[in-house]
């Protein structure tokens, strides 16, 4: 490949297009340009025989191709007779770099100061294996790269105002992306899931509520005999109390055999039958069963006697504990035995896999990634042959770049403190920035040291931030049930019905943005930049994100029940109170909200349409004849003329306008026809005075219903 090619955008596109060229430096950089403004600036190439010796390539391009792709992705293809291949970026010192890692090192949303392998980042302050990662990173300079390889790397980011990478790999391709038509940022992120992979969009039932147990075989309470029982025993409370609930969960143990994983079974003394007990939770109790996996071989087990007669596994790198070797997956016959074994789950009517592990050592580093993705593609063939695309969950803690498309993510044991849950808010907000956008955190934190862990407080904080993920899970049992002692079985109890019930009602709101994540890439919780770009005060904001476009949300991470909420310029001239509907906040400005533990700070946009309502009955057998029930909210502004919504139900997409005049001081809604399930929709004004919170029955059907609502004044 001794040719260097020069392509600048050809005759295909127009030149009003845009004008972005790429060009080799005199010291065999690149510089993408626009006129004679330097966009990026990829300071060096690098090569070497060990990612510590890679040095710049110079006055030799041999092995160098680069290429517009589309007007605004650059494709940059490096193959010489060196082991490791790299590039290195420079811009302004201020320039924030985000990405790569799902975890927040430092409590941070970006990656100052940080030199790391694109690998599990391990046990770490506040979450121990918060594992997402992509080899994909954006600038604040307003572009992203994308290093398209499985292969072990790392990035440096510890020079201000540079970005570093390098892989372990003889070849590799990477991608310079630039906004396109003004879409900032987020259309950097979309463009690199366009490359990647996106995610599919999850069952309803996946984004919770959803209980689990770190080990339903023990605290048995009343009657209970084993860890069948234990789990009907959750079922009852929750139903008794009412408590929305779609998916279970067991977490090992709960086969037979050493540390109970690897004969592809259930333990007969805590399952005595494990089919028609997944059939009674699911058929009548309305609520999806999943199991823990993971690749590993425990000593004595039937995966173990295979692996080793047949040596597929990795020679033993003393994982983390003895916790058993890793398969190497990509030999065929190891992957298709384990493949084949987990059909056993599908077949008793688990939907779906909690994946653990992956990053403790049961392999080598080098392939750590490779091998992972290898897992998650036959975790994923497992369910899909016997559900079909969308219809179980599957989600692990490690996961890379591509395998969004094949599992969704939690963020690993975070500790059950406000550490744990401070940590966890910054990595759902990365999590977004590398666009694993369907996520979740253990609610209330995974590691409790002690009985009270966590804390009523703690844990009531983390339940309402859970109400504002895409994903509701929470972990009970082994003496940290809300509704056994320690617990007071009252006030913990009360929130999490209050947090639950509420996560349930506003899925119609986050199932429109889960069809945003699988079209698009674009996350449901998103830093504030990627709304507010030109406002560089939300550059640094590791404690507060909007959800999905409409809604500001601010948990409270520390003790005491105040904190500090900056509100973003540029999406919205002010922000509502969402749960009072009084209190309105200039963009701009910064306040400080008291909220008990009854409830969060959350802001609406003005001009804001939010679908919410009843539309998965799940576990709620209580309610007699049983019907969707759907409402849009509107928060209509005279500042927005008109806003959109693209409601996301049973498979179809319908546009929603809102409409504002001014002039006679009205607003309008178009529904679009919208119906669910061949049931009305209605329509719910927030607007000041008597007008607060008028409900209007929209039972329009087909024709594209409009509302109108006329002599208003509005809330902001
Ligand atoms: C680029 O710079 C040159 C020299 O300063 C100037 O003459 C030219 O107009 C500039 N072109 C653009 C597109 O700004
Ligand atoms: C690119 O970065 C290098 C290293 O910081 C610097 O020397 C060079 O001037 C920059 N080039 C441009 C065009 O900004
Ligand atoms: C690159 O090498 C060529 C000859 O191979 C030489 O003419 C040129 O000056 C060199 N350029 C630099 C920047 O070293
Ligand atoms: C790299 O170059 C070698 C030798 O020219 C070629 O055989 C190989 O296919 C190339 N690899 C990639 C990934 O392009
Ligand atoms: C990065 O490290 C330097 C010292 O090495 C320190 O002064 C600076 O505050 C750090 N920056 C961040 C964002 O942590
Ligand atoms: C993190 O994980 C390691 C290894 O499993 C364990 O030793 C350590 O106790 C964990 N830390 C916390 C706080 O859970
Ligand atoms: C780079 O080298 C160091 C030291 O040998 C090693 O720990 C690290 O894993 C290497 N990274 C890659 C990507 O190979
Ligand atoms: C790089 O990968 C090779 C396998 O392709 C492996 O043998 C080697 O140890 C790796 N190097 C590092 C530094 O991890
Ligand atoms: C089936 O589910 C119902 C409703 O939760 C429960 O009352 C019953 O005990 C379950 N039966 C079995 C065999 O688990
Ligand atoms: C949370 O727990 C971790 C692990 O035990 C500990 O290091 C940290 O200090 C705790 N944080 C708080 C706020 O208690
Ligand atoms: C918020 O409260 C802190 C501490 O009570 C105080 O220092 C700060 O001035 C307050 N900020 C605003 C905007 O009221
Ligand atoms: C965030 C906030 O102000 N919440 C308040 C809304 O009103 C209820 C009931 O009046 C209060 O309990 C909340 O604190």
């Amino acid at each position: 490949m001794a040719r260097v090619t020069f392509l600048a955008l050809s005759a295909l596109l127009t030149p009003a297009l845009c004008d972005y060229r790429i060009t080799l430096t005199p010291s065999s950089g690149l510089l993408v340009t626009d006129g004679n403004a330097t966009l990026v600036n990829n300071t060096a190439v690098l090569v070497g025989g060990h990612n510590t010796t890679a040095e710049p390539l110079k006055n030799d391009t041999q092995g160098l191709t680069y290429s517009f792709l589309t007007p605004t992705v650059a494709q940059i293809t490096l193959n010489t007779s060196n082991a490791f291949h790299g590039a290195r970026f420079s811009t302004s010192e201020s320039t924030r770099f985000y990405g790569v890692w799902e975890y927040p090192f430092n409590n941070r949303i970006d990656n100052a100061n940080m030199s790391f392998d694109l690998k599990g980042v391990g046990n770490n302050v506040g979450v121990n294996w918060s594992n997402a990662r992509a080899p994909f990173f954006l600038t604040s300079a307003g572009y992203g790269v994308y290093a398209d390889t499985l292969k072990m790397g790392s990035y440096d980011f510890r020079t201000p105002g540079d970005a570093q990478f390098i892989f372990n790999s003889s070849s590799l391709v990477y991608y310079i992306i630039l906004p396109n038509d003004g879409g900032g940022l987020k259309s950097v992120i979309e463009q690199y899931t366009e490359l990647s992979a996106r995610s599919e969009i999850p069952p309803t039932s996946g984004l919770g509520p959803t209980f689990w147990s770190d080990d339903f075989t023990q605290d048995f309470h009343g009657n209970v005999s084993n860890a069948q029982e234990n789990i009907q025993d959750v079922v009852n409370h929750l139903y008794d109390n009412r408590i929305r609930a779609t998916s279970i969960f067991a977490d090992r143990p709960y086969g037979s055999g050493n540390r109970s994983w690897g004969n592809f079974d259930f333990d007969p003394n805590q399952y005595p039958d494990p089919a028609s007990f997944i059939k009674n939770l699911t058929e009548v109790s309305g609520i999806d069963f999943q199991v823990w996996i993971a690749n590993r071989a425990q000593y004595g087990t039937k995966l173990y006697n295979a692996s080793t007669h047949n040596h597929w596994l990795f020679p033993d790198d003393h994982p983390v504990g003895g916790l058993g070797e890793a398969l190497n997956l990509s030999i065929p016959t190891a992957y298709n035995y384990f493949d084949e074994s987990l059909k056993y789950f599908s077949a008793v009517g688990v939907k779906g896999y909690k994946i653990d592990r992956g990053e403790e050592g049961e392999m080598p580093d080098y392939v750590q990634n490779e091998q992972m993705a290898l897992f998650l593609d036959l975790a994923y063939d497992s369910m899909v042959g016997t559900w079909g695309k969308g219809r179980f969950y599957n989600f692990a803690r490690s996961a890379v770049d591509r395998s969004r498309a094949k599992t969704h993510v939690w963020n690993g044991d975070s500790h059950a403190n406000f550490t744990g849950l401070a940590y966890s808010v910054a990595s759902g907000i990365r999590s977004g920035l590398i666009s694993f956008g369907i996520w979740g955190s253990d609610t209330g934190g995974y590691t409790r040291e002690g009985a009270l862990t966590p804390s009523p407080e703690v844990w009531a904080r983390w339940m309402w931030f859970s109400a504002f993920s895409p994903v509701y899970e929470l972990m009970l049992g082994t003496n940290h049930t809300p509704w056994y002692p320690p617990y007071d079985n009252t006030s913990t109890l009360a929130v999490m019905k209050q947090t639950a019930n509420l996560h349930a009602d506003l899925l119609p709101y986050i199932q429109s943005y889960t069809n945003d994540v699988s079209k698009t890439g674009l996350p449901i919780i998103r830093a504030l930049f990627l709304e507010a770009e030109k406002d560089e005060k939300t550059w640094d904001v590791n404690d507060s994100y909007f959800f999905g476009s409409e809604f500001l949300v601010a948990p409270i991470v520390r003790a005491g029940g105040s904190r500090s909420v900056y509100f973003p310029v540029g999406p919205s001239n002010s922000y509502l109170e969402y749960f009072n509907k009084t209190q309105v906040y200039t963009a701009g400005t910064i306040a400080n909200i008291t909220s008990p533990l009854t409830s969060m700070p959350v802001f609406v946009k003005q001009g804001a349409i939010i679908p919410r309502g009843d539309v998965y009955q799940g576990n709620a057998k209580w309610i007699q004849g049983w019907a969707p029930d759907l409402r849009l909210e509107l928060y209509p502004s005279f500042d927005v003329p008109e806003s959109r919504f693209t409601y996301y139900g049973g498979g179809a997409e319908t546009e929603i306008v809102l409409r504002t005049n001014k002039a006679d001081r009205s607003a309008t809604v178009d529904t679009g026809g919208l119906e669910f399930n061949g049931w009305g929709v209605k329509i719910v004004w927030f607007l000041k005075g008597a007008e607060k919170g008028r409900i209007m029955d929209m039972k329009v059907h087909g024709d594209g219903g409009s509302l109108k609502v006329s002599n208003i004044e509005t809330l902001f």
